[in-house]
């Protein structure tokens, strides 16, 4: 059945928001709870939800571990999309890939990291995603998402 033809509008007028997870982050909650906290991806999947109800946005939510499928759901955003969140996980430090994906982007990309890497290891010391994204958030736990979605309501309003 057909929504009403003011729901329609709203929809239509809705920001499209595309949020990127990387490698292992469907596993979140399962080890390293010092580091990356108790959350699961599905926590973060509901606070996702909730900050673009009450921003008025319309997120599409999805993780893969293969960086092809990342680069095309990547590509997927230059049509109708308004903003991208993404969190490459380890692909952060290895995919040109990534990197080149998300250049061909006119729209805000915000890159964001549950733990901050440049605190740790220094093999994730270098992001190939922060010279191609608009603001980088690390370090905030799950909170750095809401922020993200919060950058891009202030960006795309400005
Ligand atoms: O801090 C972040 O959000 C990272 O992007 C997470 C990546 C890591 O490689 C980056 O350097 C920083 C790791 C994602 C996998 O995380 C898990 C954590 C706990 C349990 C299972 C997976």
């Amino acid at each position: 059945m057909q929504q009403p033809k003011a729901q329609r509008k709203k929809i239509n007028s809705m920001k499209r928001i595309l949020i990127l997870n990387g490698p292992n982050l469907n596993m979140l909650g399962q080890r390293e709870p010092e580091i990356y906290g108790t959350h699961t991806l599905d926590d973060i999947e509901t606070l996702c939800d909730q900050k673009a109800k009450a921003l008025d946005f319309k997120i599409d939510f999805r993780q893969s571990n293969h960086e092809g499928e990342l680069v095309d759901w990547i590509q997927m955003a230059l049509k109708g999309y308004d903003g991208v969140v993404i969190n490459p996980a380890a692909y952060t430090h290895t995919s040109v890939a990534i990197h080149d994906a998300l250049k061909l982007l006119k729209i805000p990309v915000i890159e964001v990291h549950i733990s901050d890497p440049a605190k740790r290891e220094a093999f994730r010391h270098h992001s190939y995603v922060a010279s191609v994204a608009t603001q980088t958030i690390a370090g905030k736990g799950i909170a750095g998402y809401g922020e993200a979605l919060e950058t891009l309501n202030k960006l795309l309003n400005s």
